[in-house]
């Protein structure tokens, strides 16, 4: 078992759905929470900047608009590697014999840009320790849970979804990978209060991305001119990331993600759950939101 997502030598018969496993009452995959040691020992620098989402909540959007921005909007400078290894995402163990991701990480020059799922309270205390920045990037729960039930299908690590109304229920009660979706942007939206995170939504940069963009450059300490800004807006548009195979996961072994089963690039809008949702589920969920987020200032848009 190795730590990372260093995918060569990923054996296609070492892909097996996972089985859940609980980190401090938080699901993960188990292959995750048999290495948590390793995990939460995970050393970051002062001038790491982490990428942090509930999974399909717009991790990949992001993590190519902040390299476009670090890359002064240069498309070829962000083609030099796919966008998990350009990015690793610190958390994720997957079965294969050689070389450590860890280890990867540990050797990657400085300044590190690094993504992660994990919940607030499960960071590993290093970050905080640094005090690094992070950009947390949160997507309506009724549009994220689809987006997830679609990559529980196509990704052969995750456990089995089931059928849609099962998905549902265990999406509710936070018994998936990385847990309640509730808990994940309610304690990222009240960490920003103590440290230097910029809070962003999926839907405000649908709405507007060059809007989005600056404020992210802002925060990082970029001054983006028009052209710049404009070659980041285009080049991080639906369209062209989905074509793009070093950010469309395309080169991953399709043993473990199958894009015949569902693209990761699946549809990148606000409002398809109105696909997804019966009349009744979707009213049931509008009452858990307004009610599990009732005490926070938080709120989110599931139509623009
Ligand atoms: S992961 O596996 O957690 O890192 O996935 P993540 O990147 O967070 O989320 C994947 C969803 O984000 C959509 N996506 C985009 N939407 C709009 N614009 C751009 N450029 C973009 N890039 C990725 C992707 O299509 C997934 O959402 P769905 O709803 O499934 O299409």
């Amino acid at each position: 078992m190795d730590i990372g997502f260093n995918l060569e030598g990923l054996e296609p018969t070492s892909v097996k759905r996972s089985k859940l496993m609980e980190v401090e009452g938080v699901p993960f995959p188990s292959d995750i929470a048999e290495n948590w040691g390793l995990i939460r020992a995970f050393q970051a620098r002062p001038d790491d900047l982490l990428i942090c989402t509930y999974p399909k909540a717009g991790t990949t959007w992001m993590q190519e608009i902040v390299d476009m921005i670090q890359h002064g909007g240069d498309p070829q400078e962000c083609a030099r590697a796919p966008i998990y290894k350009r990015m690793p995402f610190i958390e994720i163990c997957l079965p294969r014999r050689i070389n450590s991701g860890l280890e990867e990480v540990e050797v990657m020059p400085s300044p590190r840009t690094l993504k992660t799922h994990l919940p607030v309270q499960l960071l590993p205390p290093s970050f905080w320790e640094h005090n690094c920045k992070i950009i947390y990037v949160a997507r309506n729960a009724k549009d994220n849970m689809v987006s997830y039930f679609h990559f529980h299908k196509m990704n052969q690590w995750m456990p089995e979804p089931g059928n849609w109304d099962h998905f549902l229920e265990n999406f509710l009660t936070g018994k998936i990978p990385w847990g309640s979706w509730f808990d994940h942007v309610r304690g990222w939206w009240d960490a920003k209060e103590r440290y230097p995170i910029l809070y962003l939504f999926y839907e405000d940069i649908k709405e507007d991305p060059a809007r989005e963009i600056q404020k992210v450059a802002q925060f990082l300490g970029f001054k983006l001119p028009e052209q710049v800004l404009n070659r980041i807006v285009h080049h991080t548009k639906f369209e062209n990331m989905k074509a793009n195979p070093m950010a469309n996961y395309t080169t991953v072994p399709s043993c473990f993600l199958d894009q015949t089963v569902s693209p990761f690039m699946r549809k990148g809008i606000v409002g398809d759950w109105k696909e997804h949702f019966t009349a009744a589920q979707s009213e049931r969920l509008d009452d858990i939101c307004a009610r599990e987020l009732r005490a926070s200032s938080l709120s989110f848009r599931t139509e623009l």
